[in-house]
């Protein structure tokens, strides 16, 4: 049995100061620090998109029959794969915003994944794009390296880190949160949302 803690987007942007921020995002890179020697395989993600970006607020340009108003950050619109938020610009490629946080310790990451690099489709879980469909890798990364056991940590709670804990759930890993070293965008709800989203999936919530 082969461990990973998967560690996603604790990035400059989604902290307090940063284009995104999750409340207290920052409080997560302490605890994260601390539980990386508990596993064999340590791995960071990394939200990476193009200044074009299709899911950023600012790019979005309404149709004649949208009404007043469609496109606002945080607002849902309808892309070929399905509803998506609409965010404010952040993580932009090679921006400081992009940055993982810089108390994070990266020195035993074997791996720094990115994602969210096509322009017309966002990603949240680190191992499909929001179609549900267009493989990121990881899950061919995992498989050679014979890690069956995930335990993920980040930000933010409610969105990447559920995505990608409960897409590892599907493909059968043995997969684990750590709620303390989460932190939450909680927009509309989507905390509890996501929580019982996990629990149906069969994510262990710690
Ligand atoms: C995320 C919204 C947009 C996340 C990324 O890391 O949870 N949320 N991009
Ligand atoms: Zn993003």
């Amino acid at each position: 049995m082969s461990q990973a803690l998967i560690v996603v987007d604790v990035q400059v942007d989604f902290c307090p100061g940063g284009a995104l921020a999750v409340p207290a995002g920052d409080e997560v890179v302490a605890p994260i620090n601390a539980m990386m020697g508990d596993y064999d395989t340590v791995i960071l993600t990394q939200d990476w998109h193009p200044a074009e970006h299709s899911s950023f607020a600012d790019n979005f340009r309404p149709g004649p029959g949208d009404p007043a108003g469609t496109g606002a950050p945080f607002s849902f619109v309808e892309m070929e794969y399905g509803p998506q938020v609409l965010w404010p610009r952040h993580c932009v490629q090679g921006t400081r915003g992009a940055n993982l946080h810089p108390d994070l310790d990266q020195s035993r990451a074997e791996l720094i994944l990115r994602k969210g690099f096509r322009p017309q489709i966002d990603s949240y879980s680190a191992f499909f794009e929001n179609d549900k469909m267009t493989p990121t890798g990881l899950h061919g990364y995992l498989a050679e390296r014979g890690i069956t056991h995930l335990t993920f940590v980040g930000l933010a709670h409610d969105f990447c880190v559920a995505y990608s804990a409960i897409d590892a759930a599907r493909l059968g890993y043995d997969t684990r949160i750590i709620e303390s070293a989460c932190r939450a965008i909680n927009l509309n709800g989507s905390l509890a949302d996501a929580r019982d989203r996990m629990w149906q999936a069969g994510v262990a919530l710690f």
